[in-house]
């Protein structure tokens, strides 16, 4: 098995097949090396609810209680993805080991937690090198996993429509092309006398194959998402503008979409509920339709193949016009969870557009019991709103804030449109708010206040911005 793969195994762990204790091992991945195209059948096995033991490292310049978050993170997304965390191990460590993150004593310990508890799988905080994951799995006998693995799996179990199932597929095989390993037994593999070319081992049929899968999913994706985009165009087109609510996962981000547009969404107490966006129309105060999208949440250390295969959903978020930030304002760590979400905006170029904070859960105590902490962070925080989505408080406010925060976006401009151009007019008047209009010898005189696309479109006939509202300076006209 071992030799297609650097393991970087230091000697002391020895070689060879594992022993015997792997094989009353229950957990999915059997004898460490599942079927790498078998993305169906997800990292964790759901026969049964797997017993885990959860491993994190405390790193130079973060604190034990650091650590115990993101664990307490992880505990409920191995809950989520459908096993149970029954024991976690952590070290402090300044530099991880390349070959098996941890230290090689605190391998032998979370071996003997292993066995103590019959434990099936361990799942590391940390993102584990195709080796060391190797390297752990030969020691701990027993499949390990690392975070990245987990959210996967969970995401595998959410997608419903064929672009989630895609995408999610897409981020499986690339994060396991490079953990592709030989398997013990070739006759059972699919391929058969004829797919192997001449001198190809199993493994490079196999990268072959998976290789082939993952162009054809990228393809798939490139047509979904170009009728996606002539979509949009034609949205961008009709008059509303549209704003995309983005956030941690849990954080409210689908009940806020009900409750300002009576969606029925679905709504729960668990991680990654939402995967396919959601838009809805909905009126603001001054009477103006947006385009509402609930879209996928995002967490710490988001596996970077997920971002990337959700590239195309996330291109709603990319192309609003504003970005409400839904932030669960009773959480444990709110300011933590900003951070994340602004770094995975980073991280799909989104981080130009104009961002809404709105602190969710008012009708909640904090962790501490502290009471109206939603509304305290949005003291904090000039230009944000504290709501709650569940409970409807605070959304007259928000609808205004967004109404504001969009008006902030146009500015007024005075336009000369010559005659000959028509359509530039016509689409003045159909983007844009005309105020005034005066008919000169060889085109038009246009008072209007534009959307930043509108005036980039028009920008050959803008003559200048006006400072002061147009409609102040026409009342008396
Ligand atoms: N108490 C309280 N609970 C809320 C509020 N808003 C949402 N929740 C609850 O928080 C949980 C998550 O809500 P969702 O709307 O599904 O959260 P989400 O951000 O869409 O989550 P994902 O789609 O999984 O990323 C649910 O149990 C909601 O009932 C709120 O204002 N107050
Ligand atoms: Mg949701």
């Amino acid at each position: 098995m071992g030799e297609e793969t650097d393991t970087g195994l230091d000697e002391q762990w020895g070689s060879g097949e594992p022993d015997a204790v792997e094989d009353s091992h229950r957990g999915a991945l059997g004898d460490f090396g599942r079927d790498a195209m078998d993305s169906e059948a997800g990292f964790l096995d759901r026969s049964f609810r797997e017993r885990i033991v959860l491993v994190g490292v405390t790193k130079d310049g973060h604190d034990a209680a650091d650590t115990e978050a993101s664990m307490d993170e992880l505990a409920l997304l191995v809950d989520t993805a459908g096993a149970d965390a029954v024991d976690r191990i952590t070290q402090r460590r300044s530099r991880l080991d390349p070959a098996t993150l941890v230290g090689k004593g605190k391998v032998q310990e979370i071996l003997e937690a292993c066995l103590a508890i019959d434990a099936d799988t361990v799942v590391f905080d940390d993102e584990l090198s195709p080796a060391q994951q190797f390297n752990l799995e030969r020691i701990l006998k027993r499949t390990a996993l690392d975070r990245t693995a987990v959210i996967l799996d969970i995401f595998a179990q959410h997608a419903t429509s064929a672009e989630g199932k895609a995408q999610v597929e897409l981020a499986q095989l690339r994060y396991n092309l490079p953990r592709l390993r030989g398997k013990k037994d070739y006759s059972q593999q699919g391929g058969g006398i004829g797919t192997r070319g001449p001198g190809e081992t199993q493994l490079e049929v196999d990268r072959r194959r998976l290789v082939r899968r993952m162009h054809k999913l990228e393809r798939d994706l490139v047509g979904i998402s170009a009728r996606r985009s002539n979509q949009r165009k034609a949205q961008h087109r009709s008059p509303f503008k549209s704003v995309s609510i983005v956030g941690y996962t849990n954080a409210g981000k689908s009940t806020l979409l009900k409750a300002l547009t009576g969606a029925e969404v679905k709504i729960e107490d668990r991680l990654f509920a939402t995967l396919d966006p959601t838009t809805r129309k909905t009126q603001l105060p001054g009477g103006e339709q947006i385009l509402l999208t609930d879209t996928v949440g995002f967490v710490r250390k988001l596996p970077h193949q997920l971002v990337e295969a959700f590239k195309s959903t996330l291109e709603v978020v990319n192309d609003a016009d504003l970005i409400v930030h839904v932030v669960d304002g009773a959480g444990v760590d709110p300011y933590g969870q900003m951070d994340a979400v602004s770094e995975v905006l980073r991280e799909i170029g989104a981080d130009e557009v104009p961002v809404l904070v709105v602190f969710n859960k008012s009708d909640l105590a904090g962790p501490d019991g502290e009471v109206g902490v939603a509304e305290r962070f949005a003291r904090q925080n000039p230009g944000s709103v504290a709501v709650s989505a569940a409970a409807g408080l605070g959304l007259d406010e928000l609808r205004l804030a967004i109404t504001d925060a969009l008006h902030a976006l146009s500015r007024n401009y005075e336009l000369f449109i010559p005659w000959a151009r028509g359509d530039m007019l016509a689409a003045a008047h159909r983007e844009g708010d005309v105020y005034t209009e005066q008919t000169e010898a060889d085109g038009m005189r246009v008072r209007a206040r534009l959307e930043p696309a509108s005036a980039k479109r028009m920008r050959e006939f803008i003559k200048f911005e006006i400072e002061v509202d147009p409609r102040a300076a026409t009342t008396t006209e």
